[in-house]
């Protein structure tokens, strides 16, 4: 009877990330709850209305057995998403070996980790070979629920070995592979052991997206000089066969943020802040715990900015946000005791027994009090080293419309392309600069900040995380079409 009624068709769209969009946890041998994470590229699919998407991931628990694996499936299914199975090893390896302590890094111009650089080349290809492994596994699930017609879009750093798996099963799929780190100068890839087959995999998409024109060419770069392939203005050409490459830069669901903003809660939650911060500017940091980020300069910045300037000490706090993430690496524990002793360092110093300059929280907030501290922020800092993109900045402007306040941000950042003439641009690097900056915001007149707010707000409500899915699926459902064209001619 149901298969009576009439249904638009809709092709599909199988979405391919190293983590799927919930978290499970088990309730006992066969039973499972299931919560979905908010996350930007949840919302940005569900505006793509043309195609119905299915998720494929790791669900970041290990089931080593079959009654488990099979109800979590089960559960999963119910949320359109099907779980690939990554056992400890695998994860150890794969995830937190070469994707988190090799590309990451690597990726955001950090270098190799020095024990893989001087001996222990086992370990770098045994991560190597644990990377395949996994990304091999993935292929297998896809595989297996792919049908003809449907999209593959594969996501980010710890799939680049994907592509070419997808294609050895079936050359007519359609692939896409979207990075959401830079991508280095080719300088920089070079330096990588694994260099040549990671490229090479990942030309065997059809479309290959990155967030800026930088990333794009840095890629092609890397193409030409190591594989030496041709680049063109299109993408990167081997042998006849043309791999699209171009720049898709990401953006936000902003409705959602300013829809926020409407809440009573939300309204209660800035009264509050605004009556615990009064008579003070609210300068404002969100990130996750990552070395990435830049936290240590922005302290110091903000340490440098309270030494020379007296008349600010009491007149300016620093809310510091900083999640905790991949908290069994130690680079991360160092990095979470290098912030706990700055900001105590910086307290004492600038501290009154009725107020400190920074408070830091190393949690996660949860979005409604998120879009409540960006409303009530006089000034965002975002320092990073090296950013994709940063969302962050794109939020804190879809929730300043009515005090239009200034966004000091790191020329590093992929946003610096988008949000550059509005913010105030940064290397956080010069501690000295930053710290300028930031006196320079504090004492932006009114005219100015408007300005500046209005150019961001702009762009970061024209160019949404929905537009950026859509224009990326609908070149990739073109591009293969092509493709199909001229080999049948
Ligand atoms: P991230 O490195 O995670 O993403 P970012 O783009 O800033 O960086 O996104 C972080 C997200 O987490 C934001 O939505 C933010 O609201 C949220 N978040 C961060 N700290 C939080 C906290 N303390 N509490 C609650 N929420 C918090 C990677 C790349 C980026 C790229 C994105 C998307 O590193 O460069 O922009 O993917 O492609």
């Amino acid at each position: 009877e149901e298969a009576a009624v009439a249904r638009p068709f809709r092709q599909r769209l199988l979405v391919v990330a190293n983590r799927l969009p919930v978290s499970a946890i088990r309730r006992g041998e066969d039973s499972w709850s299931l919560e979905i994470s908010a996350g930007g590229l949840v919302s940005a699919l569900l505006g793509v209305k043309e195609f119905e998407a299915r998720w494929i991931g790791w669900a970041g628990v290990n089931v080593p057995d079959e009654i488990g694996q099979k109800a979590l499936t089960k559960a999963l299914a119910e949320k359109r998403c099907i779980p690939v199975f990554l056992d400890e090893e695998v994860v150890h390896q794969y995830y937190n070996g070469y994707c988190n302590n090799i590309l990451w890094p690597l990726f955001h111009y950090l270098g190799l980790p020095q024990e893989d650089r001087l001996a222990t080349t086992r370990s770098f290809q045994s991560q190597f070979a644990a990377y395949k492994k996994a990304n091999q596994m993935f292929a297998d699930v896809v595989n297996a629920h792919y049908e003809e017609g449907d999209v593959v879009w594969c996501h980010d750093y710890h799939l680049m070995y994907l592509p070419e798996c997808l294609k050895k099963y079936n050359t007519k799929m359609k692939v896409g592979w979207f990075l959401h780190t830079p991508f280095p100068s080719s300088e920089i890839h070079r330096t990588l052991p694994s260099r040549s087959e990671l490229l090479r995999s990942v030309l065997a998409a059809d479309l290959v997206g990155f967030h800026t024109y930088d990333y794009a060419r840095h890629f092609v770069s890397a193409c030409t000089r190591i594989l030496g392939l041709e680049g063109t203005p299109e993408g990167v050409e081997d042998q006849g066969r043309l791999t699209r490459v171009a720049a898709f830069p990401i953006g936000i669901d902003s409705a959602r943020f300013i829809r926020a903003l409407q809440l009573p809660q939300v309204q209660e939650h800035i009264k509050e802040l605004k009556e615990r911060f009064a008579g003070r500017k609210v300068m404002l940091g969100v990130d996750r715990l990552d070395m990435i980020k830049g936290i240590p300069q922005k302290l110091l910045a903000f340490e440098k900015f309270l030494e020379e300037n007296p008349y600010w000490r009491g007149k300016v706090v620093l809310l510091q946000i900083a999640v905790p993430t991949r908290t069994d690496v130690p680079e991360y524990q160092k990095l979470t005791s290098q912030v706990h002793e700055i900001v105590g360092r910086i307290n004492g110093r600038f501290g009154t027994l009725t107020a400190v300059p920074i408070h830091h929280l190393d949690r996660s907030l949860d979005f409604h009090a998120l879009c409540a501290l960006y409303a009530v922020t006089d000034v965002a800092l975002v320092t990073s080293l090296r950013d994709g993109m940063n969302l962050v900045s794109y939020e804190f402007v879809a929730c300043q419309d009515a005090k239009k306040g200034v966004l000091i941000l790191s020329e590093f950042a992929g946003a610096a392309q988008s949000l550059g003439a509005g913010a105030i641009l940064v290397n956080p690097w010069n501690i000295i600069e930053v710290a300028a900056s930031i006196g320079q915001a504090l004492n932006m007149p009114a005219e100015e900040r408007e300005k500046r707010h209005c150019h961001n707000f702009h762009h970061v409500i024209m160019h949404t995380a929905q537009e950026w899915a859509e224009t990326f699926v609908s070149e990739l459902n073109d591009t293969v079409v092509e493709a199909q064209l001229r080999s049948s001619e």
